[in-house]
C-alpha cells in the first residue's frame, strides 16, 4: 500500500461535547500520524472554499453556517492508504446509514452535524492540506513503530 496524505477536520460542536480527545484517540489507535494539527475558527471564505463542490446544494449554506459556528481542530494524517482508511473510520456520510463503531456511527445523530470530514481522494486531500495548512506546519516524524502498526 502506498503511504498517502489525508485531512481532516473535527466540526464544531466536538470540543463543546468534550470528546475532541476520544475521537483523536481513535485516530492515533487506529496507526495514523498526525502530521500537523490546529484549532481554529474557520472564516466564512475558506469554509465555502473548501465545500466548493456543494455549492448550490440544498444544505450548502447550512454547511457553512455550521462549519463556521465554532472552532475546529483541522488536522493532516500520514499513513498507507490513510485516505481510504480514514474514510472507513469516519463511516458513512448519512448519520442513518453509518455503522455502529464508526465515529460518526457513534457520536453523530444528523447527517448535518456528523462530527468530522475526511478527504475523499487524493485531489481532494492535496486541495483540502493546502487550503488549511503552509507547508512549514507539516512535521515529517517518524515513531519507530512500523513494525507493530
Ligand atoms: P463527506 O463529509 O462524507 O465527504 P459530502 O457528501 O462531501 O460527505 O458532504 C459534506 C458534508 O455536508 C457532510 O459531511 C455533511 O455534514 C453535509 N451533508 C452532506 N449531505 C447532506 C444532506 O443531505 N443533508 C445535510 N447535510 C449534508
Ligand atoms: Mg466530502
Amino acid at each position: 500500500m502506498a503511504i498517502e496524505r489525508t485531512f481532516t477536520m473535527l466540526k464544531p460542536g466536538v470540543l463543546s461535547r468534550r470528546i475532541a480527545g476520544e475521537i483523536i484517540s481513535r485516530i492515533e489507535r487506529k496507526g495514523f500520524d498526525i502530521i500537523a494539527a490546529k484549532l481554529m475558527r474557520i472564516p466564512r471564505a475558506l469554509a465555502e472554499a473548501h465545500y466548493e463542490e456543494h455549492r448550490g446544494k440544498p444544505f450548502f449554506d447550512e454547511l457553512v453556517a455550521y462549519i463556521t459556528s465554532g472552532p475546529v481542530v483541522a488536522m493532516v494524517l500520514e499513513g498507507d492508504a490513510a485516505i481510504s482508511m480514514l474514510r472507513k473510520l469516519c463511516g458513512s456520510t448519512k448519520a442513518e446509514e453509518a455503522a455502529p463503531g464508526t465515529i460518526r456511527g457513534d457520536y453523530a445523530m444528523h447527517t448535518g452535524l456528523n462530527i468530522i470530514h475526511a478527504s475523499d481522494s487524493v485531489a481532494s486531500a492535496e486541495r483540502e492540506i493546502g487550503l488549511f495548512f503552509k507547508p512549514e506546519e507539516i512535521i515529517d516524524w517518524k515513531d519507530g513503530n512500523d513494525g507493530w502498526i
